[in-house]
């Protein structure tokens, strides 16, 4: 196969790791731990992995290790670094013991139910090192919640001998892992579990949690594009750029390339939902914009969208959500046959209220929000085209206020999505060095017997060599949330909290972003090789969240 120079230079680059990882690591357990809300019922569903405790790796003597193999999955929707975590994971097993195995379940949480695997060896894991993609193994969405398929997976580690299965993935992947951790250990079979914080969505974080991995990278590739995008707007001076940014539910990603490249406009969902803006609102918002700058003279600009705004916006949160009860396994619908036919059906069961809703929609994102769920049932967000949306609505109520004599400037619009563009891009530093080291931090819980934990590696505003490495029980981090019509316990999502340093830093800049294009900042091409300024930096959103500045 042939490699480009950029992937063979890689290839050698040593992930940078906590000082930690140096010497012998023994396990220092904190205090039990609870769930962030509904104790009570979390509780009932995992009485055997609820309230562990929190667990630091510290230097000391070095315990005995006996051999382990363990099998790994990649779960969901690819993000830059999945490699690493799986070399980090190779290593820290190969150097607590050279006997112990590594297995790769192919195709997602699929392949521990249809036992399908290879056997992760030096030569596989080497061709890997520092790339992205999820290729090495593939990824997947099978949901695992039937104790049928975890009893598949029962089968297939006693024919291979696995005693440890590890779940890279985002907060649904480890609500799986949480739910097979509490299942393997009911069963006494000995098999342990250890989730991996992975999403570009950058929604699965906490105070143990400091990011998931992928988001860095993705952000860095998008904010690229869009920097060129603006540059090419300030050159030509004739289009408006309405750009939606992958990210689902949460609008992290949106926030942080704002952050990184000061656009004009900057919509975040958490804020519409906090404001209780309806769609008009946030038209009105963006014409306004519009408006001023051609008074300037200006007629071009750049507007950051976040792809699960949509969701967000009050009313549509509730047709949503009624939809989502309406269509939960629903044969009626799926079996017919016109788009015609399911639209007259939805009009008959909805709401008097989301009925209304429903059809002040374009019937194209009416039909958008009708398609199926994603296997946890969410809505598939990258689906609907929000910002052909709004540029329709935009460019409308503009030509209401150009006959009105109030709008006089010219409006060409330009539409783009940034997702699978960012979801495989060559790992950052910073992305490589965290990915090595939570799968390093993953081989030594599992060496410690541990079970129905994610790794965790923190403090990462510092050098790496001062990270900090542990594991945190799964079930801290869950709550209840409907989901298919019924309530389920799952992981508790991080949306953007208003009240923090990253969004307010946008609050007190967007003005000025608005109304003036000499503040665009060109971020350029992720850089791997250089001064640390320029190569090492992580996100934006993290060093404000921990109060440093950017
Ligand atoms: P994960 O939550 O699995 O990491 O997926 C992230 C994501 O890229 C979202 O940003 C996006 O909405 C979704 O996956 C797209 O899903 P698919 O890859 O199935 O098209």
């Amino acid at each position: 196969m042939k490699k480009s120079p950029l992937q063979i230079a890689r290839s050698w680059y040593l992930p940078k790791t906590p000082a930690a990882f140096q010497g012998n690591i023994v396990l220092a357990e904190g205090a039990a731990t609870e769930s962030v809300a509904d104790r009570q019922a979390i509780k009932a569903l995992f009485p055997n992995t609820y309230g562990l405790p929190l667990i630091e790796f510290q230097a000391g003597a070095a315990p005995a290790h006996n051999p382990v193999s363990v099998g790994v999955i990649l779960s969901g929707g690819q993000a830059p670094g999945g490699h690493n975590v799986i070399a980090g994971l190779f290593d820290g097993l190969k150097r607590l013991n050279p006997a112990n195995k590594l297995y790769g379940f192919l195709g997602g949480p699929s392949g521990l139910v249809d036992h399908k695997y290879v056997e992760l060896t030096k030569e596989v894991v080497d061709e890997f090192r520092n790339t992205g993609g999820f290729d090495i193994i593939g990824s997947g969405r099978t949901k695992l919640e039937d104790p049928a398929q975890f009893d598949r997976g029962i089968e297939i580690c006693q024919t291979l001998g696995i005693n440890a299965i590890v779940i890279i993935g985002g907060d649904d992947s480890n609500t799986n892992a949480c739910i097979l951790a509490e299942y393997y250990k009911q069963k006494a079979c000995n098999i342990q579990v250890i989730g991996c914080p992975k999403t570009i969505d950058g929604d699965l974080k906490n105070s143990f949690i400091e990011t998931s991995f992928g988001f860095d990278t993705a952000c860095k590739v998008y904010s690229e594009m869009i920097g060129n995008i603006q540059r090419d707007a300030n050159s030509a001076k004739k289009y408006w750029h309405f750009i939606r940014l992958m990210g689902r539910s949460a609008s992290h990603i949106t926030l942080e390339c704002a952050l990184l490249s000061h656009p004009n406009i900057c919509i975040i969902s958490e804020e519409v939902e906090a404001k209780n803006m309806t769609l008009y609102d946030i038209v009105e918002s963006i014409v306004q914009v519009i408006v001023t700058r051609a008074d300037a003279g200006i007629n071009f600009g750049t507007i950051l969208i976040p792809e699960g705004l949509i969701e967000f916006i009050p009313a549509m949160k509730r047709l949503i959500a009624e939809l989502n009860d309406l269509l939960a396994n629903n044969s009626d619908f799926m079996t017919m046959p016109t788009d015609d036919e399911k639209r007259q059906y939805i009009k008959g069961l909805l709401s008097p209220e989301c009925c209304q809703v429903f059809r002040s929609l374009p019937k194209g994102i009416a039909r958008q929000l009708t398609l199926d769920r994603d296997p946890h049932g969410n809505v598939q967000v990258s689906l609907i085209e929000t910002e052909k949306l709004l540029i329709e609505m935009v460019a409308k109520r503009l030509a209401q206020l150009k006959a009105e004599g109030i709008y006089k400037g010219k409006f060409a619009s330009i539409a783009h999505f940034f997702g699978y563009e960012g979801r495989c891009a060559i790992p950052s530093n910073f992305d490589a060095d965290y990915c090595y080291s939570l799968g390093y931090t993953t081989a030594v819980l599992i060496d410690g017997g541990k079970t129905g934990y994610m790794a965790s590696v923190r403090n990462l505003t510092a050098p790496a060599s001062e990270w900090i490495a542990g594991g945190v029980p799964i079930t801290m981090m869950m709550n209840m949330e409907r989901r298919h019509g019924q309530l389920k316990p799952v992981i508790q999502k991080a949306l953007v909290n208003l009240n923090g340093e990253p969004f307010k830093y946008l609050e007190t800049n967007r003005k000025e972003w608005a109304n003036n294009e000499i503040n665009y900042v060109y971020p350029g091409p992720i850089q791997y090789f250089g001064p640390r300024e320029v190569c090492d930096m992580p996100t934006c959103t993290l060093l404000l969240e921990h109060n440093q500045n950017i």
